[in-house]
């Protein structure tokens, strides 16, 4: 079916209840698949997320020779060939909507031994692929795109990479685990340094399968040489599909959710501490370490909501929460203002932009900025949105209708299943009053 084609109904009103257990985390999700494949020996992931993108990255492997058995009910077996035992796949890989594989892949791919090409889908081969295929060509990697520096991007073999010591620009986890990753092949060290925390995963999950990182502050350096040994892993629920019931929650009265093993790794908890910050309830229930990831139930109850401007440090650590978190802005007394969020205009779509035309089609008032928004909080009417093929606004303007005074319609909706497979059935079971339809 083609992006354009779902269109999700959502009725006016409501409230969220009962416990809710949602999708996989999609960063560890991918990275499981990646290091499993070139670990020696059978890892055994449990909770993986059955969605397109980490099925992207795991059909990737599967093209590259890696036999992996699954998924099955978020169960995946991945029997490793180690670190110099892909081969080089029949044709191009297809990534469709997905970001992390790409640029992962773009150097971990650096590393091997044959040429690969790499393409995707209108929204990723229009995301900027320079943040890695410069830092890559440093180490000696040949990492080709097309002249605007996008997709489809062509990795060239049998290079002899050396370490970097590479001060990223942005903040980025892509960006520092494809450095890193690259690093697994490079003679001597590879050090990313960033300019503010991010999302830590790729470091973690190395040392898990006993490979050293060192981390000292915002600098991760790897020595190449080394190798992956199998491990198990249990992927946690991932915070990021569980904001929209946070939000859902939080956002319509008489609300009360549980949502069961969600990752709060400290890179990822933006959406919580911001949350807080405007009045939000929220309890940590249960907190555990698994696998190496923080994990706890997260217990979200209705409250009234304030703006507010939001700390700058918190963007990273909630990058992909803002869709979500305007939504609550939008629901909240008073202005909530964001920047510092400039990335935001690079990932499936141009988030700010399409989040303010969708905001104003409720009758929000939302001023886009170069680097955020200024949302005033207020009424929300129902009407017609686009979410632009956009997991995470489809996913947020659904949440939306539980606050405004008529239904709220969302065109192209077919890419939840990238992130979220479930999202309609979870959440029409926890109180949202959500259709979907193929539409026109
Ligand atoms: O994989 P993709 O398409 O880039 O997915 C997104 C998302 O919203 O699901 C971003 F659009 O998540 C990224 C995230 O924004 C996943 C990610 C990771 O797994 O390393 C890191 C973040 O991207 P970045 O560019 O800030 O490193």
């Amino acid at each position: 079916m083609s992006g354009s084609d779902l269109v999700f109904k959502v009725s006016p009103g409501g409230c969220l209840k009962g416990e809710i257990r949602v999708a996989g985390d999609k960063s560890i999700s991918h990275r499981s698949i990646m290091l499993g494949s070139l670990a020696n020996g059978v890892t055994e992931i449990s909770g993986f997320l059955e969605g397109e993108d980490s099925l992207a990255t795991l059909n990737a492997f599967r093209a590259m020779g890696v036999k992996i058995d699954g998924p099955d009910n978020g169960n995946v077996t991945v029997h490793g060939v180690g670190l110099h035992g892909l081969k080089a796949p029949h044709g191009v890989l297809d990534l469709g909507n997905s970001g992390t594989s790409m640029r992962l892949l773009s150097g971990l791919l650096s590393g091997q031994a044959f040429d690969v090409e790499m393409s995707g889908d209108g929204s990723l081969n229009s995301r900027p692929m320079k943040r890695v295929s410069v830092p890559l060509g440093s180490m000696g990697a040949i990492v080709e795109g097309t002249e605007a520096g996008t997709p489809p991007l062509k990795v060239k073999g049998g290079q002899a990479l050396k370490g970097i010591r590479y001060k990223m620009p942005m903040a980025s986890a892509q960006v520092k685990s494809s450095l890193l990753l690259a690093g697994l092949y490079a003679e001597g060290e590879t050090c990313v340094i960033e300019p503010a925390p991010t999302r830590d995963h790729t470091e973690r999950m190395l040392q898990g399968f006993g490979y050293e990182v060192r981390v000292d502050g915002r600098t991760a350096c790897l020595s190449g040489g080394g190798e992956l040994q199998a491990t198990c892993i249990d992927v946690p629920a991932d915070i990021s599909s569980a904001t929209f019931f946070m939000v859902g929650a939080a956002i319509a009265a008489d609300s009360d959710v549980l949502l069961l093993h969600v990752g709060i790794n400290p890179t990822r908890i933006g959406v919580i501490n911001i949350l807080r910050l405007m009045g939000g309830d929220i309890e940590l229930q249960n907190e555990r370490v698994v696998g190496g990831e923080p994990v706890a139930d997260i217990r979200v109850r209705s409250s009234q909501l304030r703006g507010i401007q939001i700390p700058e440090e918190q963007v990273p650590l909630a990058i992909d929460e803002f869709p979500a978190l305007f939504i609550a802005a939008a629901c909240a007394e008073g202005d909530t203002v964001l920047t510092g969020a400039e990335e935001l205009r690079v990932k499936e779509t141009d988030r700010i932009q399409v989040m303010a035309d969708g905001l104003k089609a409720l009758g929000v008032d939302a001023e886009p900025t170069a680097d955020g928004m200024v949302i005033r909080g207020g009424e929300m009417s129902g009407g017609s949105v686009d979410s632009g093929g956009d997991h995470r606004i489809a996913m947020s303007f659904a949440m939306a209708a539980l606050r405004a005074t008529g239904e709220v319609k969302i065109a192209d909706c077919a890419n939840v299943n990238t992130s979220f497979p479930g999202f309609v059935a979870l959440a029409r079971g926890a109180g949202l009053q959500i259709g979907s339809q193929n539409g026109e």
